[in-house]
């Protein structure tokens, strides 16, 4: 078992409590940043209110975007491991909010960085979430070798943060690398991202809570994976001899409409008599065809995923179907 401390960044959302799982079981102490807010903290520690009990488990109160308070946290905690999972991590939103969605992925991890070299903390290892909407228009297969060609602003700071965690990894010879993660989805995952939405949807139509599902363009091509087995990358990312750049894929990819196929056809509904298109969900520039190349992490980490979509898609409508209907057996 480990003795190391973690610290980890975006803490109430779905990486965060995977990482925070897998980590304190391998016996690390977890330090988790949750953002201030004044509505109610409960709901949005819904996903690891399960580890509140454990003493290796200690939430702080916190923002990427002050740097002050990341001087502080890093100063008092002195991690082995910062895994930086915070973000404004809706690609839609990024459009209508830049400038926020900027400081927090692009400024964010640069205060962090700065926060371990200004606390002089030599052994720590730095991790960045990076995404492989950083390929933006360059059609897949997408591999370590392929450029970079962002098309929203999400993806455009998300460059910014992994430039800059190279740049900290040469110039200061720090232990900092990033993980170019595609899609990653699970009973977890937030209501307004697309495969959640789906499931979400198709299991309150087939309770009778909803009629019809509105949604934008169903002809992208994502390659989606289980969050469960991609946080056990990270880990991986940062226990290595040498700090270095990982795609973490599935090398399959699928249309939007397949995944909504999937699920409701496991809800014996029917598509068209539920899905309609609203120009609203569409975005100024979409990413066409995500298909990830992650050889060189199975080769090196020897990391590979377990689930698959037939088994992603089963599992998060089954979820949903399982909290509608206890919600309605506790209002009965
Ligand atoms: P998520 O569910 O949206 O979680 C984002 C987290 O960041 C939330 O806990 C949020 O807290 C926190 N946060 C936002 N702004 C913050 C700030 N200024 N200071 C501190 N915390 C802040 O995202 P996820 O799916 O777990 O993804 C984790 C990371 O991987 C993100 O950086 C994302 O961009 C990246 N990524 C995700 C995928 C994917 O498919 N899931 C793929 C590639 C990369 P609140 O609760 O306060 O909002
Ligand atoms: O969209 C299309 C949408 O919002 C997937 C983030 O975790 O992965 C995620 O970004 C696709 C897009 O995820 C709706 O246009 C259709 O083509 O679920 P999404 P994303 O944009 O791929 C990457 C790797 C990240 O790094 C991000 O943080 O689905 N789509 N109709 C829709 N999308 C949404 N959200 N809602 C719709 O109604």
């Amino acid at each position: 078992m480990s003795n190391k401390t973690a610290f980890v960044t975006g803490i109430t959302g779905q990486d965060g409590s995977y990482l925070s799982e897998l980590l304190l079981d391998k016996g690390y102490k977890v330090v988790g940043l949750k953002r201030y807010s004044a509505g109610e903290d409960k709901n949005r520690l819904k996903h690891v209110s399960h580890l509140m009990q454990n003493n290796n488990f200690v939430i702080e109160s916190g923002d990427i975007c002050d740097s002050a308070s990341m001087i502080n946290l890093l100063a008092e905690h002195r991690p082995d491991e910062v895994y930086n999972l915070a973000a404004q991590s809706h690609v839609g939103e990024s459009f209508r909010t830049p400038i926020n969605t900027t400081n927090i992925n692009a400024v964010g991890p640069l205060n962090i960085l700065e926060a371990i070299r200004i606390n002089n903390l030599d052994n720590t290892r730095f991790y960045q979430a990076s995404t492989s909407e950083l390929f933006g228009d360059i059609e897949g297969p997408q591999s370590e070798e392929t450029p970079f060609s962002p098309v929203s602003p999400y993806a455009c700071a998300k460059l910014y943060a992994h430039n800059v965690t190279a740049t900290y990894r040469k110039s200061y010879n720090m232990y900092a690398c990033s993980g170019i993660l595609f899609n990653h989805e699970s009973p977890r995952r937030g209501e307004h991202f697309v495969t959640r939405k789906i499931t979400k949807a198709a299991a309150n139509i087939k309770l009778g809570n909803q009629e019809i599902l509105e949604l934008g363009n169903l002809k992208a091509k994502r390659d989606w994976g289980f969050a469960g087995d991609y946080v056990e990358a990270m880990w991986l990312m940062l226990n290595q001899e040498k700090a270095k750049d990982y795609i973490i894929a599935t090398g399959e990819t699928h249309e939007v409409g397949e995944f909504v196929e999937e699920v409701f056809s496991l809800a014996g509904l029917k598509v068209k008599d539920h899905v309609r298109i609203n120009p609203k969900f569409y975005r100024p520039h979409d990413v066409p065809l995500l298909l990830g190349d992650s050889r060189k992490a199975e080769r090196e980490l020897g990391w590979k995923r377990k689930v698959d979509f037939k088994k992603l898609a089963r599992m998060m409508y089954e979820a949903d179907l399982e909290i509608l209907e206890n919600e309605r057996n506790q209002n009965e």
